[in-house]
């Protein structure tokens, strides 16, 4: 059956406090998206745009920064992706902030329970986003989607996907973090959650660091991903908000997201943080071009 790929823009950037990634849609698309993804046997449908209120650049209230901008956002981004899995098509929300996040992944929680499939998340991030209004030194949320997902948080953040949490611990498996704030470091740990951090990938290398990621992953596994382009070096990926040195480098990214790709169970996808004010010709948005045709399955030598 040839699948369908719907790209959703979210043109917003409400949720961090470094302006730009509003332009991240068309700039993947000026990156040629369509066209690489058509390149590799898929069809797709480009949605356009959803629209949101403006980004009002308050300062945060309460430890959460444009909370009802946040909300009205991740409700667009909620219908569209529930649509899209409605319509058996593969949702591809280009962000935008990585708060979006919130609600691609409740309307695929929700869709996941509806028809008996395991929810498996890979979050790539140089963050692990797992803070709380409590906790965050910015009050940005998209350094809280994780939080969120997992039921921690204020209400108008959680919940969405019909149940207290999306996800529990054990379906989110992080990889190329090397950004933790002191508090999310005791939430990591309390919570049990799988980083595979960038020592880890040095110590082990991206093969095995995935395998282990992978290893539960079968047939009846719906596997998102959530892809923050500032997992990647800056020095490959300068266009991104909060860029951290020392991500994985190229190759190690690029058999990431083969290796995701030999699953065959990827169903989801969120490209969020591509931030065009800060970028070099384009250059972060055809590099998340690049992965994206990757995790489809694009190969130098298989077809
Ligand atoms: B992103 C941060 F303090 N942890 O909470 C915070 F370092 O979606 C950064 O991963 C969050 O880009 C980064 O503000 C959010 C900070
Ligand atoms: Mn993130
Ligand atoms: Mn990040
Ligand atoms: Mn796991």
């Amino acid at each position: 059956m040839l699948k369908t790929v719907n790209l959703i823009g979210a043109p917003t950037d409400v949720g961090a406090s470094t302006r730009g990634a509003g332009m991240g849609p068309d700039a993947l698309r000026v990156a040629g998206l369509v066209d690489v993804l058509r390149a590799n046997g898929l069809d797709v449908v480009d949605s356009g745009n959803l629209a949101g209120p403006p980004n009002p650049w308050d300062t945060p209230q309460g430890g959460l920064r444009h909370l009802d901008e946040v909300v009205a956002w991740n409700r667009s981004v909620f219908a569209a992706v529930a649509e899209t899995l409605a319509q058996q098509r593969i949702p591809l929300l280009m962000g935008g902030d990585h708060c979006l996040a919130i609600g691609s992944i409740s309307a695929i929680a929700r869709h996941c329970r509806q028809h008996g499939k395991l929810l498996r998340v890979i979050w790539l991030d140089a963050h692990s986003d797992v803070n709380t209004a409590a906790s965050s030194p910015s009050g940005n949320i998209h350094g809280m989607p994780v939080a969120s997902l997992l039921g921690l948080g204020p209400p108008q953040l959680t919940g969405w996907s019909g149940s207290p949490a999306a996800l529990s611990a054990a379906d989110i498996d992080f990889i190329g973090i090397r950004s933790v704030d002191a508090e999310e470091k005791q939430a990591i740990r309390q919570l049990g959650l799988q980083v595979f951090d960038m020592r880890h990938i040095d110590e082990h290398g991206m093969r095995n660091t995935m395998t282990e990621a992978l290893q539960d992953v079968d047939e009846n596994t719906h596997l998102h991903v959530s892809f923050d382009l500032d997992c990647l070096d800056p020095l490959d990926a300068p266009g991104v908000g909060t860029g951290v040195r020392g991500g994985p480098t190229y190759r190690e990214m690029q058999l990431c997201m083969e290796m995701i790709a030999d699953t065959g169970q990827l169903a989801s996808l969120d490209v969020v943080e591509i931030n065009p004010a800060l970028d070099v010709r384009n250059r972060t948005a055809e590099l998340a071009v690049e992965f994206i045709a990757s995790l489809f399955g694009a190969s130098t030598l298989a077809r």
